[in-house]
């Protein structure tokens, strides 16, 4: 899973009872009678909270992912999720925060070296810590909510893709267990209880990426939320096309307008290549319908190759007028 690397993040007390435990038993044990050892005792005490709190706060910072480096696909879904906008901030503020104690441990020390009583000054200092700490208690508090929703991501690689939409019970499942031949990965997606399903596939050693989205591409468009609709979109970034597929036969339950309808959604949404396949063209039931471009049975096996190599066909389509379209910029910012 591409954020598994995001550890838990401490909260505010959590990580000031950690360092002042730690400065306080790199003491324990000293002898500390006279004044020089007094001195030097308050002196690495603060080093070790500062020094412990610094790496912390670095720490988590790193394991955050640098959000311009994220695939699209991922950029987009993280900003639906948490937003990216507010981590940037909160984890500026951790830098911030890293800095100023490290300033603080500094200045204390050299309060200590001129100072008689070295106890008071030792704890102002630590005063003086705490509270920069709290002051980003809010910041750690939201980067571990934002932790615990980015790890349930999804692991989709940028590869090309097929997106397998169409009303429930209509032959989506079969169509990728028949194509990827095997039982497709479940990865967790925002917005949906099942998650989405994905299945690989090679042709002419190209690796291609099937994603069944149950509960997802399952139910019209008009029905969802705003951030539901922009977590759907995400899959915009991916190089992919949309299977849509129809029970023609309406023996899933949905009657043919009301799939056409969601269909025209998917179309507005998406913006992506639609290919339009009837299935389950084995039933006496099934129509001849004039929207739909390819029909196939995934329980004969009819029209499945067919239905596959169009849609191999599409994605390299797109995956190169995407190309062209990028050297064009390119040429168009050179010329600049
Ligand atoms: N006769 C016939 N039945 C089919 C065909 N394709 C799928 N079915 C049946 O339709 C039902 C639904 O198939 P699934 O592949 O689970 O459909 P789905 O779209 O994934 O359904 P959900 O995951 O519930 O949205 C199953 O009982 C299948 O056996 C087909 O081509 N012909
Ligand atoms: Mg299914």
């Amino acid at each position: 899973m591409i954020f598994e690397k995001i550890n838990t993040v401490p909260t505010s007390e959590e990580l000031l009872n950690k360092s002042f435990r730690r400065a306080t038993r790199a003491m324990s044990g000293k002898n500390i009678t006279g004044r020089r050892t007094a001195l030097e005792a308050n002196e690495s005490m603060m080093l070790t909270a500062a020094n412990i709190l610094t790496d912390n706060l670095k720490n988590i910072v790193r394991r955050f992912p640098t959000f311009e480096n994220l695939p699209p696909f991922y950029y987009e879904l993280a900003d639906v999720i948490v937003g990216v906008d507010d981590m940037r901030k909160s984890l500026s503020r951790l830098d911030w925060a890293s800095v100023k104690i490290h300033e603080i441990a500094r200045e204390y020390v050299g309060r200590v070296r001129k100072s008689n009583d070295p106890l008071p000054v030792r704890k102002q200092c630590f005063g003086r810590i705490s509270s920069i700490i709290y002051s980003i208690d809010k910041d750690l508090l939201f980067l571990n909510q934002a932790r615990n929703k980015l790890r349930k991501l999804p692991t989709v690689s940028d590869e090309p893709t097929i997106v397998v939409a169409g009303y429930p019970n209509i032959g989506k499942s079969s169509f990728v267990t028949k194509v990827t031949g095997a039982t497709p990965e479940i990865a967790p997606y925002p917005f949906t209880t099942k998650g989405v399903s994905i299945g690989h596939f090679f042709v002419e050693n190209e690796r291609y990426q099937v994603m069944d989205t149950p509960g997802l591409l399952d139910r019209p468009m008009s029905e969802r939320n705003e951030i539901e609709l922009q977590a759907i979109t995400a899959l915009k970034n991916l190089d992919a096309v949309v299977l849509f597929i129809i029970d023609a036969s309406e023996t899933c339950g949905y009657e043919i307008e009301d799939q056409k309808r969601m269909l025209e959604e998917v179309r507005r949404e998406f913006k992506l290549p639609v290919l339009v396949v009837g299935n389950k063209a084995d039933l006496p039931e099934f129509k001849d319908l004039d929207f739909v471009d390819m029909k196939m049975s995934t329980a004969t096996n009819e029209g499945v190759s067919e239905v596959t190599s169009i849609l191999i066909e599409m994605v390299k389509k797109a995956i190169q007028e995407k190309e062209l379209i990028k050297e064009k910029e390119e040429m168009e910012t050179d010329d600049l």
